[in-house]
């Protein structure tokens, strides 16, 4: 099932969230019960390469990939595309200007102005001719927004109405560092919650999909409530900790 039909069921959907440059790894996270797998080329390690061969791993194991791309790289973001991701995530996006930009390498005209060539995501999915692949892109191929800074909250009513923006994916930890005017890194920042709600509300107001990067696996059933409707489960590094925390915890008794 494609990543925007499993967003409109409306159930919390849940990414792992890969940085190191390995696509075994990033095939590893799709087997594991994640609804799809985020690889990371803004704070992860991966190269275009080890990202795109990624891509060929999650889907063998059936599941949706998403990229997010370095701050401003939209050529990135309509390659990824390309490449067979089903969605990408934006970093930074501060303004209106910012969605625009982004918006015009995700869709194909008339909404933006993405150029054509998806050979290798008509090769990972299938179904597709080249027609139906071009009739469909536009909606099937998900671009989320990251709202991250002050300014981001200031334009979120414009943010969420552009045009080819279909959802946003809140940045707490960017978030908390712009809110305290650079005092703290605290994504649990309580100050935070009350902002994170109101952009999980009016996004949903505005018929879009809201994300977000859930750093306390605690935190992602509040987030629902709050409308959220994806949340990344930490990172691989993450996981890896707390997998052998609880493994070596039962081994040493
Ligand atoms: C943030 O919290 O700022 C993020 O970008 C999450 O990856
Ligand atoms: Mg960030």
């Amino acid at each position: 099932m494609k990543l925007q039909e499993m967003l409109d069921q409306g159930r919390m959907l849940i990414t792992a969230w890969s940085t190191s440059p390995s696509p075994e790894m990033a095939g590893h996270f799709a087997g594991c019960p994640f609804d799809a797998v985020t690889v990371d080329m803004q704070h992860g390690a991966h190269s275009e390469s080890t990202a795109f061969a990624s891509v060929r791993a999650i889907a063998v194991a059936g599941k949706p990939a998403i990229l997010r791309i370095p701050v401003g790289r939209n050529d990135l973001a309509s390659r990824a595309l390309d490449m067979g991701f089903e969605a990408v995530i934006a970093p930074m996006i501060n303004s209106v200007a910012d969605a625009q930009a982004f918006a015009r390498a995700m869709k194909y005209p008339p909404v933006g102005e993405r150029s054509w060539g998806p050979m290798k995501a008509l090769q990972i999915h299938t179904g597709y001719t080249p027609d139906s692949y071009f009739r469909s892109a536009n909606r099937q191929t998900l671009a989320l927004a990251m709202i991250e800074t002050r300014a981001a909250f200031a334009a979120l009513d414009g943010i969420l109405a552009t045009d080819g923006i279909d959802g946003i994916f809140v940045g707490p930890s960017d978030l908390s560092i712009s809110w305290s005017n650079g005092a703290a890194v605290d994504p649990k920042n309580e100050e935070l919650q009350d902002v994170i709600a109101q952009i999980g509300r009016r996004a949903r107001e505005a018929a879009k999909f809201a994300a977000i990067f859930a750093v306390d696996p605690a935190d992602v059933p509040q987030f629902g409530k709050m409308g959220y409707r994806l949340a990344a489960l930490n990172t691989d590094p993450g996981l890896l900790q707390a997998g052998a925390a609880v493994m070596l915890g039962k081994a040493r008794g």
